[in-house]
């Protein structure tokens, strides 16, 4: 099975992404990580990568689509893959329809994640990561209802999206995304 979460910044993709893989056979594929991962080791792509970043903008699509088109041919993500934070554009969107036609892989299931922008705000500042100022905080929603909404859309058109509600405990979030897991 392959899985998409979507949802606003702080909406809790990456917290429920680990609930998911210890039950469910997946690769877990987070651009948000893996971007963290090259700053953290110094790589050019890194430091490129963390000016957006800091600005709570999206990093641009030649690194981010080539790194998850990369990640997602290797061996692990042959029996399924989760991807938590990709597509957060249309363009990206359809670069991962081309993707999955190429490489001949499964149709994704989508779960989009639903919260509101109060709780959002609340919650990034409490998590309190280096891009989880207030500034950077609104600049990120700011991008997530002009350039991701769009995907939640192009997906809904096709009739593929689940809809979960954000609020709650982690465990009942997670018993909801269970139902729909378990249903395909
Ligand atoms: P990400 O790393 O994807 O992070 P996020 O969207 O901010 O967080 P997430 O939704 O995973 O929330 P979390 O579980 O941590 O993106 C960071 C940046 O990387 C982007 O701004 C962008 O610059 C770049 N990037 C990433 N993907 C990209 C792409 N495809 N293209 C271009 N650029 C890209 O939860 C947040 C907090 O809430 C945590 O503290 C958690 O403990 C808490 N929480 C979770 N669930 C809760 C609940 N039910 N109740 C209360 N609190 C909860």
């Amino acid at each position: 099975m392959n899985i998409i979460l979507v949802g606003p910044p702080g909406s809790g993709k990456g917290t429920q992404a680990e609930n998911i893989i210890k039950d469910y056979k997946v690769a877990h594929i987070s651009p948000g990580d893996m971007l963290r991962k090259h700053k953290k080791d110094g790589t050019e792509l890194g430091m490129k990568a963390n000016e957006y970043m800091q600005k709570g903008e999206l990093v641009p699509d030649e690194i981010v689509v080539k790194m998850i088109e990369q990640r997602i041919s290797e061996d692990d993500c042959k029996g399924g893959f989760m991807l938590d934070g990709f597509p957060r554009s249309l363009s990206q969107a359809k670069a991962l329809d081309e993707m999955l036609e190429k490489q001949n892989m499964e149709k994704p299931v989508i779960i989009n994640i639903v919260v509101s922008e109060d709780e959002l705000v609340d919650r990034l500042l409490k998590r309190g990561r280096a891009d989880d100022n207030e500034e950077t905080i609104k600049s990120r929603l700011k991008v997530f209802n002009g350039q991701t909404s769009p995907v939640i859309e192009y997906y809904s058109e096709k009739g593929s999206v689940h809809e979960i509600n954000g609020v709650g405990s982690i465990e009942g979030i997670y018993a909801e995304i269970k139902k729909v897991l378990d249903n395909q």
